[in-house]
């Protein structure tokens, strides 16, 4: 095409997406532009990227029809999307384009995308990569669909009062939502409760029918999914919870009206609000029904498809696949047998064949905390029918290993899917093992470890079933749309297929790494993406912060295994060093927190108090004059994702080695071009065999290490006399000089670090401060550390999330990918 017609091509468009803007002003806000609020802007401009998405989300669901097509279906209690529109003008290409229509409507683009309510359906990293693995599907074209819960209240705003932390109801949906589209006709009916009868059919056959004492409803809310300039638009289900019908009748039966209406505000409660636990788990009744009520409409729903494409039961697993994101979704496990065998007739061999034929399980975690178990008692009033077929499970696979392993009883124990001490539970690990032909970590040393420790023993029994598939996160949101000055950079050097080809072609870059203007360019929108943060600094926190300082940033869950207190520590002790006028050789810094604790973890929120506690008393002080400054940057979330991981210069991934599965956060730092201090953990190892080892800091104790430490008896009040330094900065803060005075505030704290110690901060202390100092000399030469940068930049193609869902359709789903 001449340039002429490329050109006139996108006047047309302007012009078509101007008009469909100022249509749904009218058709669907019922404004006019003259009374027109941002708010109404920006949901015309959704509804007018929405529409051009149906067309494909419609094309796409006929395809799914192809009754050769093996279908993915994601089961994710969590989706954390971020804002969608953005996203859409970009994978739809209509972002310049769009950017016109809006401003000959006198409206700033910008502005509009500011007005967009993030749903944060999601606690952390794991609904971060369901959202990004959606991303990732629908641009490789596979046929997929996300199956989740239309949360009412999503993950908590997070405000800080006094240095605290204070939970604000998250109320997303309080100015509608224009992205989902509701689908009352497909709804299917829950049990909860009551108990179970046996009968025997007219065959003669022994059958279960499960009793129930409540029935909710769950309705289809389907939320489009464009992919990446490729005319796709996958499928995002999520099921909102409903009294069924009957409720009225009820009310009217017995004259219980208030009963009634008990029933229909428990039935509502269910998919009302996520549980903000991230790596945790609590055992709460509610949650387990939110578990099996999404899972049991998903499974309903796919039998539904199969209707639709004409299959037969049999034909279930070839069909369809379904991918267990960690263990929240594996009572669907026992929700398909139970399909199968008391609404289907199938045998349980049969089912039993099936059903493992249909899963696969990713493990996010070895920490024991995150480890789904379900107290028995509860499990039993809950979800009666699944614990029996789930009894059923174990029994016959706890034979296989008495057959395999004779008198072997004490493996016996440590594999059923009961645990019989103490108060029994249900280790939903177990069953999400037994119960699929694929199970996978999420980083080549999480990988190993599971099959070392957690997963020991299915291990041995099964090596073949074990995969690896290394986490990534999608180039669209997090370099093209949230870092358009460096991905504009990239494109002029190297082209555009970087952003659906990152593994091939990011790694052109480095041909650039030594050329000198290039080198200026990449330092001047490093520059640039700093001085947006400081200016939105200023604005939110009302610090004052200095772009020409390093940006040392570390944003992410507040976790005591994550370690932000080891990072404060630092801070501390830097601080010492200038009190005591031994200055030389600290570059200036700022270092930004950012992140939410669960609001029941109280040393989580104690260590947000301390960040904010030294931000106050390091920020005031004249003898520091600026050398240093710290930020609690609040509410972290995808949104503010955007102006914080293309400012970073240094990237904080220091977990004690072993405890991160795989970390994503640290990937989309160290594609934007952030240098990382990490240790030994997760996916930094893979990170720092890309990248290098000359362009990574790395320190500390590897996880072997960080196990015989543990094993050998550790303690940390004896490395705490050894090390002045160290013993100086506890002392500072027990003392209160963080505090007013006050020596209350951060003692347990204090208490906890000198008595216990769980997560090796002592022990770490000193080679994070040498690796810390490494960092400081490496940044005093810009040139070289640019270079670093860019080469970390270069070598970062294989962290796509379009990798890992290649690595899911080739060795576990066994699709097609694009
Ligand atoms: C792991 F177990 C869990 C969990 O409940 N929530 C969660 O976000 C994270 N995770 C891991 O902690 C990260 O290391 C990992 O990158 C992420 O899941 C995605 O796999």
């Amino acid at each position: 095409m001449t340039n002429t017609l490329v050109q006139n091509e996108s006047i047309n468009k302007v012009e078509e997406i101007k008009d469909s803007i100022l249509e749904h002003l009218c058709f669907n806000l019922g404004k006019s532009p003259r009374i027109a609020t941002l708010h109404d802007w920006y949901m015309a401009t959704a509804y007018a990227a929405r529409e051009r998405m149906m067309r494909n989300f419609v094309s796409y669901t006929e395809k799914m029809q192809n009754k050769k097509l093996k279908i993915v279906g994601y089961l994710s209690a969590e989706f954390l999307m971020g804002p969608h529109l953005g996203n859409a003008l970009i994978n739809l290409g209509i972002e310049n384009e769009t950017k016109k229509a809006v401003e000959q409507l006198g409206i700033n683009l910008n502005d509009v995308l500011e007005q967009e309510e993030e749903p944060g359906l999601g606690n952390g990293g794991l609904g971060r990569l369901a959202a990004c693995y959606l991303d990732s599907l629908a641009t490789l074209q596979v046929p997929s669909v996300g199956y989740g819960i239309r949360y009412e209240f999503g993950i908590f705003d997070q405000t800080i009062r006094d240095g605290w932390q204070v939970e604000v109801t998250d109320k997303w949906l309080r100015n509608g939502n224009p992205w989902e589209i509701v689908k009352p006709e497909l709804n299917y009916t829950v049990k909860l409760g009551g108990h179970t009868e046996s009968y025997t059919d007219d065959k003669g056959n022994y059958r279960v029918k499960w009793m129930a004492e409540s029935e909710i409803k769950g309705i289809a809310y389907d939320t489009p999914v464009p992919g990446y300039k490729n005319g796709v638009t996958g499928i995002l289900r999520l099921w909102k919870s409903e009294a069924v019908e009957s409720f009225d009748f009820h009310a009217f039966d017995k004259g219980d009206y208030y009963g009634a209406v008990h029933e229909k505000v428990f039935s509502e409660n269910i998919s009302k609000v996520l549980y903000p636990n991230d790596v945790s788990d609590e055992g709460k009744r509610l949650r387990l029904s939110q578990q099996y009520f999404f899972v049991s409409c998903s499974l309903q729903n796919a039998f539904h498809i199969l209707n639709l494409r004409g299959l037969s039961i049999e034909e279930f697993p070839e069909s369809m696949t379904f991918q267990l994101n960690d263990t929240h979704p594996s009572i669907a496990i026992a929700e398909l047998m139970r399909l199968l065998i008391d609404e289907h007739q199938v045998s349980w061999d049969k089912a039993w064949d099936m059903t493992k034929r249909t899963f696969a399980y990713t493990n996010h975690t070895l920490l024991p905390e995150a480890l789904e178990k379900w107290s028995l008692p509860l499990f039993a009033h809950v979800l009666p029918r699944p614990l029996e077929i789930i009894y059923e499970i174990n029994s016959r696979f706890l034979l296989t290993i008495r057959d395999k392993y004779p008198g072997d009883e004490d493996r016996v124990k440590r594999m059923s899917i009961i645990d019989e001490r103490g108060n029994k539970s249900v280790r939903m690990a177990h069953l999400a093992t037994i119960g699929s032909h694929a199970i996978n970590g999420v980083s080549a040393l999480h990988t190993k470890l599971l099959k070392q420790d957690v997963l020991h023993d299915f291990y041995e029994l099964e090596p073949e079933i074990f995969f690896n598939v290394t986490n990534g996160v999608t180039p669209r949101r997090w370099i093209k749309l949230y870092n358009p000055r460096l991905a504009s950079l990239v494109t002029t050097h190297i082209g555009e297929g970087w952003v659906n080809h990152l593994e091939t072609d990011l790694i052109k870059l480095e041909q650039y790494a030594n050329d000198a203007s290039f080198q200026q360019a990449w330092h001047d929108v490093k520059r640039q993406n700093k001085t947006d943060l400081a200016d939105l600094i200023q604005t939110v926190v009302g610090t004052k912060v200095n772009p020409d300082s390093l940006f040392d940033i570390q944003v992410k869950r507040i976790h005591e295994y994550k370690r932000q207190h080891l990072n404060v520590l630092y801070i501390a002790h830097l601080y010492n060093r200038i009190k005591q006028k031994r200055a030389e050789g600290i570059v200036p810094r700022t270092f930004i927190f950012g992140g939410k604790a669960a609001p029941g973890y109280f040393m989580a929120k104690l260590i947000i108090k301390l960040i904010n506690s030294v931000a106050e008393t390091v920020n005031n002080d004249p003898e520091v004059n600026g050398l240093i400054k710290v930020v609690f940057f609040p509410d972290f979330n995808v949104k503010n994702g955007a102006h914080v991981y293309k400012a970073a210069d240094l990237s904080e991934q220091i977990s004690t080695a072993g405890k991160e599965a795989s970390g994503t956060g640290n990937m989309k730092f160290a594609m934007n071009g952030a240098l990382t201090i990490g240790t030994f953990d997760g996916a930094n190892i893979e990170i720092m065999e890309c990248v290098g080892e000359e362009n990574f800091f790395l320190f500390g104790l590897h996880a072997a290490e960080v196990a015989e430490t543990k094993a050998n008896g550790y303690w940390p009040y004896d490395i705490y006399n050894n090390d002045q330094e160290l013993k100086q900065v506890i002392d500072m803060i027990q003392s209160g000089v963080f505090s007013h005075g006050d020596t209350n505030v951060f003692k347990p704290f204090v208490d906890s670090l000198l008595n216990v110690d769980p997560f090796l901060v002592f022990k770490d202390f000193r080679a994070y401060v040498e690796c810390q100092e490494k960092v400081s000399a490496a940044y005093a030469n810009q040139k070289v550390w640019t270079k670093m940068s860019i080469l970390n930049v270069a070598r970062m193609g294989m962290f796509s999330s379009d990798r890992s869902i290649k690595d899911y359709c080739e060795n576990i789903w066994k699709v097609a990918h694009g």
